[in-house]
């Protein structure tokens, strides 16, 4: 699926701004509310979430609809081509109307979906209405436990409980935006690439859709960064050779622009419809044990984020995405990953152009009912309980769909922390990981992070991955406060690994201790600033002494905010930076360590 982009034959306008809001006690969808304009609405900003901008309780606490609603206004110049509506993402069920008719349905928070009005729409004003529903259930991902009781008074208590550690926000989270193409136009791209002596050879693959489908002429230019030709093409498919070509790697984000155009024949002046995707060449492959990135053993620094910041909550913010990735930089790391869901568009096209090397991970968190402290003594079966493998399958296509062309990219993470150590699990994941390697053009590697029961005893699926991905929480929530049993316990699960699936690189996904910023103590204790930075060197001696690790990932990069619970002190604290990216102590000893540390042949020789 291709971004948004204005050019010399597309329109982008951006639908931003204040809408009409409303909260739906219920009845909303039973009165169509969507055939009239919306009463006794509020103003609600789009994008954003909706849960921290009222001071009620009800926003925070919501479960189950909403209303949005704006006009539209369609200049009449724009007739005659082809108008598209495209959601950056609405978490989690979007339902659109347009002048009171439906046009699209999307299950899904974290991926665009868009379509065409053309048939709905009419010059000049017209309602565009959006239904949203935040309900998770065993269904959805994520998966959260959806409950209706009764209370003492008679009144009925709902509650949509997340399985996952992160706050359930909701609304129109990313950007809204009219675009138009051509009556025909180029619907995808698909690049590829490999290397043959110093040459870079890019595939490519251009879909096209409408009536002149068939006689258009489909030309390809690769240009480098000064915007000179270094390779062209025709049709729609064929591979294109760069000379002595630049690659993209952490410390040198080289990107071609890759532009596409369609020609009628005979034509010369002006061309049907054109469309420029930003390009990086580079190769990664899992081999002997290391994970390859042109060729090279590349060593991941960095941390597992969440989109979150006071006030919008998920909702689009591209001055903190830019300060999260400075952030980073600042730190000395090269990478993160999306945990637990994928990000914008905007961030993706940020860390091609930074240089920062992605993790990107499917909605899939919370596939373990015997995990959380409200899942009960009994032993439940995750994989029998579960629905999701329909809307996992759905998340898998659209993100690869979404950023197959991504450079940063360099593994897919297929779940967070699934219950890989139950019965049921690898006949819910073989076919997933199948699918995958199907759909990524880029055949990227695949991993899955994995939580604590999961370990080379009772581990089910890891020897399907090709990467082992670890999220572990000694010195925390196990032997909390002993860094020396921490130390020892590490030590020997990465061993034990080592011997179940040798050769298997092992990255740390998740690993880190709360911390209360301004909380400090000597010795280190639980919860102060001395303790978070403690656990991470005590970690970083066993993680250096195995040559099987590729990385560190620190959970997380900035505290962020959980539903109410009583192990969550408005929020979970285990961010190096705090919520408003203020650095704990954690930071400086991560920014000296990793400044020293190689992107490439760090663990060589050891
Ligand atoms: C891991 C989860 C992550 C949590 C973290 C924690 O992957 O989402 O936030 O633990 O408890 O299990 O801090």
């Amino acid at each position: 699926m291709l971004y948004p982009l204005m050019t010399a034959t597309r329109e982008v306008f951006d639908l931003s701004g204040i809408w009409q809001f409303r909260l739906d006690p219920g009845q909303g969808l039973a009165e169509r509310w969507y055939e009239r304009p919306l009463r006794q609405s509020v103003p609600m900003p789009v994008p954003a979430s909706y849960n921290e901008l009222g001071e009620e309780a009800a926003y925070r606490e919501h479960v189950g609809r909403v209303w949005y609603e704006r006009e539209l206004i369609i200049p009449r110049r724009l007739w005659g081509q082809r108008l598209v509506l495209r959601f950056g993402a609405v978490a989690h069920t979007a339902h659109v109307y347009l002048n009171g008719q439906p046009l699209i349905t999307h299950r899904g928070g974290f991926t665009p979906f868009e379509a065409e009005i053309t048939a709905l729409a009419q010059p000049g004003k017209n309602r565009l209405t959006v239904l949203v529903d935040n309900t998770l259930d065993y269904s959805t991902l994520p998966v959260a436990h959806y409950r209706e009781e009764p209370l003492p008074d008679g009144t009925r208590l709902i509650s949509d409980t997340p399985n996952f550690d992160f706050f359930n926000y909701a609304g129109i989270h990313r950007p809204v935006r009219l675009y138009t193409t051509p009556a025909t136009y180029i619907r995808d791209i698909v690049l590829t690439s490999t290397l043959a002596e110093g040459d870079g050879l890019v595939g490519y693959r251009i879909a096209v859709e409408g009536a002149e489908r068939e006689t258009v002429t489909v030309r390809v230019t690769l240009l480098d960064a000064e915007g000179r030709t270094v390779a062209a093409g025709e049709g729609t498919q064929g591979q294109l050779r760069i000379k002595d070509v630049h690659l993209w790697e952490p410390g040198h984000p080289y990107l071609y622009t890759c532009r596409v155009e369609l020609w009628r024949p005979g034509e010369t002046s002006e061309c049907l419809d054109s469309y420029e995707e930003p390009y990086g060449v580079r190769t990664v492959a899992v081999e002997d044990g290391q994970f390859l990135l042109n060729g090279k053993p590349f060593y991941f620094k960095g941390c597992g984020k969440h989109e979150d910041f006071p006030v919008h909550g998920r909702g689009f913010d591209e001055a903190v995405y830019v300060k999260d990735l400075s952030l980073l930089r600042w730190l000395g790391a090269n990478s993160f990953r999306t945990s637990h869901y994928p990000y914008a568009e905007e961030v993706m096209r940020l860390a091609d152009r930074l240089g920062l090397v992605v993790i990107d991970e499917v909605p899939a968190v919370g596939l373990h009912l015997n995990l959380s402290p409200s899942a009960g003594p009994s032993k439940r079966q995750t994989w029998r309980e579960l629905t999701t493998a329909a809307q996992h399958e759905q998340a898998l296509r659209e993100l690869i769909a979404r950023d197959k062309n991504h450079a940063c990219v360099v593994m897919w993470s297929i779940a967070n922390e699934p219950a890989t150590e139950e019965e049921g699990a690898r006949a819910y994941f073989e076919p997933l990981l199948h699918l995958a390697r199907q759909l990524d053009p880029q055949r990227r590697p695949l991993t899955i992070a994995l939580q604590m029961l999961a370990t080379p005893a009772t581990d089910t699926v890891t020897d399907l991955l090709d990467v082992i991905a670890l999220n572990r929480y000694y010195g925390w929530y196990v032997h909390g406060g002993r860094l020396e049993a921490a130390q020892a316990l590490l030590r020997a699960e990465l061993e034990a690994w080592r011997q179940r699936l040798p050769g298997k690189p092992i990255l740390l996904s998740e690993y880190g201790a709360d911390a209360i910023a301004g909380l400090h103590d000597e010795p280190p204790t639980m919860f102060s600033e001395e303790y978070q930075a403690a656990l991470l060197q005590a970690y970083h001696e066993v993680l250096d002494a195995c040559p099987a690790v590729i990385g560190e990932h620190v959970w997380n990069f900035a505290d962020f905010q959980t539903g109410q619970s009583i192990t969550r002190v408005q929020g979970n604290r285990k961010g190096i930076f705090t919520r408003e990216r203020r650095p704990k102590l954690a930071a400086h000893l991560l920014r000296k360590r990793w400044r020293a540390i190689p992107d490439f042949g760090y663990k060589a020789g050891k």
